[in-house]
């Protein structure tokens, strides 16, 4: 698979950059960007290995972005140049080391797991480029850089409406079953301090590892504890593998009800995963059936330049990032640093998933959070949704809330 990777990742950067490339024969670089002709942007995700599809999702949504609000700012080409970390740290950290260097990068973005968007900190506060996060989700990362900026969103901020609505529905002994790395333990630590507060019980806390997770033996535990309810996060792109060891083992008919963030029924791969996600209660900050204008013009245009892909919560945070960067470019008047990092800091719109502000404070962002129910919607193709029933307004992530 390796071997397949270099080829890969030019050819994508070609796609995105045909009109820089271009250009970039004729002028160097450098000389480019004195005459103030090209803003790099470099998008640094998994389009290979496990997280594949986040790397898919993002990069569909930023080349959207562009496509429908234009790729220049300040009479300058904003080029994305994307590149393949394949979700492995010591690549995402030599990528951004070359994209700042040798290609003058104003912006590093993308980051699709948490270990990925932390190896890229010290680069980013060496060289004073603003981070933008649009898809890893462990809280304290924007605490790795000042100049880290996220349009995701945080587990613990996900995860509170989650124990609440668990509370008020007689759910008291639960088990925790989470990917064993910086989400899932905030996921755990969130989940569990609430349902104690709410005078609930944790029976069991389970981590499962990153790597070619095996979930039959935790599963086994979870039967064997007979809880009321398992709460379980498992990252993007990994809930199909999840759901189909949960109902191979029984779990389904056990009489233990199933509840987790949205990564779990992630809406890429909701239909694959099928009828055992029927009536599934998971809380999050974006579903594609989110009912407002600006979500379907959003969902129409993503289905329409990628047939047979629906957007994601992966995907809303990279259309969001780019806009935050573009924004930003557009007040700097295409200056970088610090100035960039001021202007994406305190953005407010309403993003496809709702209405976002961009914490000045934290750098971190605030949105509504969801809880929501897994159904077959007749009016939308008889497809499975998570139909969003009831929100909490404007969450901080808990760990920023003073
Ligand atoms: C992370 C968090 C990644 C939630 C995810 O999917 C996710 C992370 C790739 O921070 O690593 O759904």
């Amino acid at each position: 698979m390796n071997s397949t990777l270099p080829s890969k990742r030019k050819l994508m950067t070609c796609a995105l950059g045909v009109v820089a490339a271009a250009a970039a024969t004729l002028v160097s670089g450098t000389a480019l960007a004195q005459a103030g002709g090209t803003i790099k942007i470099g998008l640094i995700l998994p389009m290979t290995g496990a997280s594949a599809s986040t790397g898919r999702e993002v990069s569909a949504a930023v080349n959207l972005y562009l496509a429908q609000n234009g790729s220049t700012v300040a009479g300058k080409k904003v080029e994305v140049i994307l590149k393949d970390d394949a979700g492995v740290a010591d690549t995402t950290r030599r990528l951004a080391q070359e994209l700042v260097v040798n290609d003058k990068v104003t912006v590093l973005a993308g980051f699709g797991l948490t270990p990925l968007a932390v190896a890229v900190a010290p680069i980013a506060t060496q060289s004073k480029t603003p981070q933008v996060v649009m898809a890893a989700a462990t809280s304290s990362i924007v605490d790795a850089s000042p100049y880290i900026v996220r349009t995701s969103f945080t587990l613990p901020q996900v995860t509170l409406g989650m124990a609440e609505w668990a509370a008020k529905n007689k759910i008291k002994k639960v088990v925790t079953l989470v990917t064993d790395y910086g989400p899932g333990i905030d996921a755990e630590r969130t989940f569990k301090e609430r349902t104690l507060l709410n005078g609930g019980q944790v029976l069991a806390e389970l981590r499962v590892p990153l790597r070619n997770p095996d979930f039959a033996p935790f599963l086994q535990r979870v039967a064997d504890a007979k809880p009321d309810a398992v709460f379980v996060f498992v990252p993007s792109g990994f809930g199909a593998g999840f759901m189909k060891q949960f109902a191979e083992r029984g779990l389904d008919k056990s009489g233990i009800k199933l509840i987790a963030t949205g990564d779990v029924t992630d809406d890429e791969q909701l239909n694959d995963i099928g009828d055992v996600a029927m009536g599934m209660i998971t809380s999050h900050h974006y579903s594609v059936a989110h009912p407002s204008a600006t979500n379907k013009k959003f969902v129409e245009a993503f289905t329409k330049a990628n047939p047979g892909l629906r957007p994601n919560f992966m995907a809303v945070g990279g259309y969001d990032g780019m806009r935050v960067i573009m924004k930003g470019l557009e007040a700097t008047k295409g200056a970088g640093g610090e100035a960039l990092l001021n202007a994406m800091k305190g953005q407010v719109f309403e993003s496809p998933r709702g209405p976002v502000l961009i914490d000045a404070q934290s750098r971190d962002i605030v949105q509504d959070v969801y809880i929501r129910k897994v159904e077959r919607v007749p009016a939308m193709g008889n497809q499975l949704y998570n139909v969003e029933f009831d929100v909490q307004k404007a969450v901080k992530d808990p760990a920023k809330v003073k």
